[in-house]
């Protein structure tokens, strides 16, 4: 057993941090069987949406004449403007940097060829070994959309699954946009119905157990607009109380909201014109006391909620709060929210996930988060210490465990 004392404190609380594997629960990542759906290596690194939005900011061109360019050109683009034009000095440009760097990279090459070239020196399974060592990380989960056409085909072709990647299925379609998810469902062989009578209801209910089953999702999600509300009488009101949670709490597979994204604030953007908003507490609050044994994950967008979501948490134990989703995945949020998150709650929550796209961002996102974790932990052990509170290695690892996977197991097994 070791003691933690003021002097080995800082040391030993970065060892931990950095040495315990980390559970992703939420990626837009898949396994190489899901051929282009897995994205990997330097195009598309940056070529991520967050990098666009910010390029396009900064270069008059017609959004339409970027989004022509192949994936070489944007990334030619994106460097030149931002890596070579100015000094990348933002969180997403610092990240590229970041995982070029990881990787053995020397970041001032400026050979575009030889960052490239880079993953071509190992197959796909190595290289998903290779970024999986280097970020540390035991498990992702992914975003399963069984509305998506690609998708859809692999798991109707029982694609072939990696114990690396768990699922979860994605629901926005089905909630944002019934008219369309309808006529999906029935070529489905859903017999869904545009009246959401018992019928259409136990076909939907039908159709999400089979999905479920399917892909082996560990919970459903959605995201959802600032304007969220429930109770309240619409389609996905009806949806979400009388089919989901009704599965939800049979199978006991969590439902996760991810609230406040503005969807396409400025669709000439494409993917990179989403914003956010406040949403609606209260929402939260319905859910969590009126199916008090259903099991909800929550992540909101919008700094302005976090607080209050924080001490709803506090309420319910059928809330399981996590990440610092998207426009707060930066080092002055992470490091708000992580501090007011263990100041209410504990250690009782995850403090973050990477929604990587690209199998390469998983080095940056954990690699910058686990230094304001860190940071955050070094200080309230500090105070322990003070206080003369004994410390010691393995108690600050089992805490460490928790807050990077074991929450999110317990919460999964939680009998409620
Ligand atoms: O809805 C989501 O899961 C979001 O995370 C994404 O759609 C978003 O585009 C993103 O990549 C955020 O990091
Ligand atoms: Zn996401």
């Amino acid at each position: 057993m070791l003691i933690i004392d003021k002097n080995n404190l800082t040391a030993s609380v970065e060892e931990i941090v950095n040495s315990v594997k980390v559970f992703d629960i939420h990626t837009h990542l898949y396994p190489e069987s899901f051929k282009d759906l897995f994205l990997y290596g330097f195009d598309e690194l940056v070529t991520y949406h967050y990098l666009i939005a910010e390029a396009l900011r900064v270069k008059e061109i017609p959004y339409t004449d970027f989004f022509a360019l192949s994936k070489k050109e944007k990334a030619d683009f994106i460097y030149d403007t931002l890596f070579v034009e100015r000094t990348p000095i933002s969180e997403s440009c610092i990240g590229v940097l970041t995982t070029l760097n990881e990787l053995g990279l020397d970041i001032n090459c400026r050979e575009l060829d030889v960052f490239r070239e880079h993953s071509k020196n190992y197959s796909r399974k190595e290289y998903i070994d290779l970024i999986f060592e280097k970020a540390n990380i035991k498990k992702v989960v992914m975003t399963n959309d069984p509305f998506d056409d690609d998708e859809y085909n692999f798991w109707k072709n029982n694609v072939e699954l990696d114990e690396h990647f768990n699922s979860s299925l994605r629901l926005d379609y089905l909630l944002n946009d019934f008219r369309s998810a309808r006529y999906l469902l029935i070529k489905m062989g859903y017999n869904v119905t545009t009246s959401l009578i018992g019928l259409t209801k136990n076909e939907i209910k039908r159709f999400l157990v089979d999905w479920i089953k399917k892909t082996k999702s560990i919970y459903m999600a959605v995201s959802l607009p600032p304007d969220f509300t429930l109770p309240e009488n619409s389609t996905r009101s009806i949806l979400i109380e009388d089919c989901i949670l009704e599965v939800s709490y049979e199978m006991n597979v969590p439902f996760a909201m991810m609230i406040g994204v503005k969807r396409q604030t400025n669709p000439e953007l494409s993917i990179a014109g989403d914003s956010l908003g406040k949403a609606n507490i209260e929402t939260i609050e319905y859910l969590c006391k009126k199916y008090n044994r259903n099991k909800f994950m929550v992540t909101m967008l919008s700094r302005e909620n976090q607080h209050e979501l924080t001490v709803l948490a506090r309420k319910y134990r059928n809330l399981f709060i996590f990440g610092c989703w998207w426009f707060l995945n930066n080092p002055t949020l992470i490091k708000e929210i992580t501090t007011i998150r263990i100041e209410l709650l504990g250690l009782s929550f995850m403090p973050q996930h990477s929604d990587a796209r690209v199998l390469d961002q998983l080095i940056y996102k954990w690699k910058h988060s686990r230094r304001i974790i860190a940071d955050v932990l070094i200080e309230k052990y500090g105070k322990l210490l003070n206080l003369g509170w004994v410390l010691t290695y393995e108690k600050i690892q089992e805490d460490v465990e928790r807050l990077f996977g074991k929450n999110f197991d317990d919460f999964l097994l939680m009998e409620l």
